[in-house]
């Protein structure tokens, strides 16, 4: 049986000579944004990251291997009726040689396995509101808690209960590092969220903080950057959450749900500033991995 992970040539390269390399999901491409923005995003995202320095590896399930580092054709397969892939779930994919598209904690799983340790995306998922009902909390926090990688967002989706979500993130042992900030970021709004365990000012500091947490055992760290431009869409929010419990749309298909909503009922405002905060966290990630590798 061969391996279920497939690395592209470059990839391989970059992290056989210590370059920096950036991992990149494939969700925000397949549900984050209705078709075919999600490949112009992605496409985006990896266009950061290269001018940053650093070689971008998108991950996500095709042809029965996980595929790191996918050639621009390949994320035009991130449809909507892919896969959502969180950890538990890729194995599982590749075997049933289905189109699988990674969560954050999806991609962290696989990067930890090839040793990449930097990533970047929109938001973290969290702890769901109204815990325990439904009991719902995104697998991403376990995955972030036990990988040892850098995950630069625009803090926790704020669809969520994100003061919860920086608590069980606390618990976690997860440091939360403010970009130029003292508050997590609520993804869309830029202020008012709860806040971080430390604030950084630069790339070079958060790669030495990062380096020095791994060499105390520890995992995952999250940057919070917040947003260039800043959405007060709460109310939007909170219906288009009750909307979804209304629909019973539970589990891993209420983010894209709201997501749509939102887009719908902003015109389009909250997708250009989802887009915008995505390309600048790859390429926020990427000063983090150029930084790291010149320590
Ligand atoms: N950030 C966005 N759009 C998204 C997501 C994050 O701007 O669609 C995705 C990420 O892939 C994240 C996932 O890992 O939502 C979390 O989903 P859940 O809450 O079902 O675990
Ligand atoms: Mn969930």
């Amino acid at each position: 049986m061969q391996g279920p992970v497939a690395v592209s040539d470059e990839v391989r390269v970059a992290l056989g000579e210590e370059r920096p390399v950036v991992a990149l999901e494939t969700t925000l491409i397949a549900h984050g944004f209705p078709a075919p923005d999600g490949v112009a995003v992605g496409l985006a995202s990896e266009a950061a990251v290269r001018e940053a320095g650093a070689i971008p590896a998108t991950i996500g399930v095709l042809d029965g291997r996980v595929q790191v580092g996918l050639a621009a054709a390949d994320l035009e397969r991130f449809t909507p009726e892919a896969r959502k892939l969180g950890p538990r779930d890729l194995a599982a994919c590749a075997v049933q040689g289905a189109v699988g598209a990674t969560t954050v904690g999806g991609t962290l799983a696989v990067a930890a396995t090839v040793g990449i340790r930097f990533m970047g995306t929109g938001g973290l998922g969290g702890v769901h509101r109204g815990f325990p009902d439904p009991p719902d909390v995104s697998a991403d926090l376990g995955a972030l808690a036990r990988i040892p990688a850098v995950v630069v967002s625009s803090g926790v989706k704020s669809l969520l209960d994100v003061p919860a979500t920086a608590e069980l993130l606390e618990t976690l042992g997860v440091p939360t590092l403010g970009w130029r900030t003292d508050t997590l970021p609520l993804f869309y709004a830029a202020e008012g969220g709860p806040p971080v365990s430390t604030r950084v000012e630069a790339a070079d500091e958060a790669a030495r903080i990062a380096v020095s947490h791994w060499r105390l055992g520890g995992g995952g760290l999250l940057v919070g950057r917040p947003p260039a431009e800043s959405l007060e869409v709460e109310p939007l929010l909170e219906q288009a959450v009750l909307d979804a419990a209304t629909r019973g749309i539970t589990g891993q298909a209420v983010t894209p749900f709201v997501l749509a909503a939102l887009h719908e009922r902003t015109g389009g405002e909250t997708l250009r500033v989802n887009r915008d905060l995505i390309v600048a966290n790859a390429r926020l990630a990427a000063d983090v991995a150029v930084a790291y590798a010149a320590l």
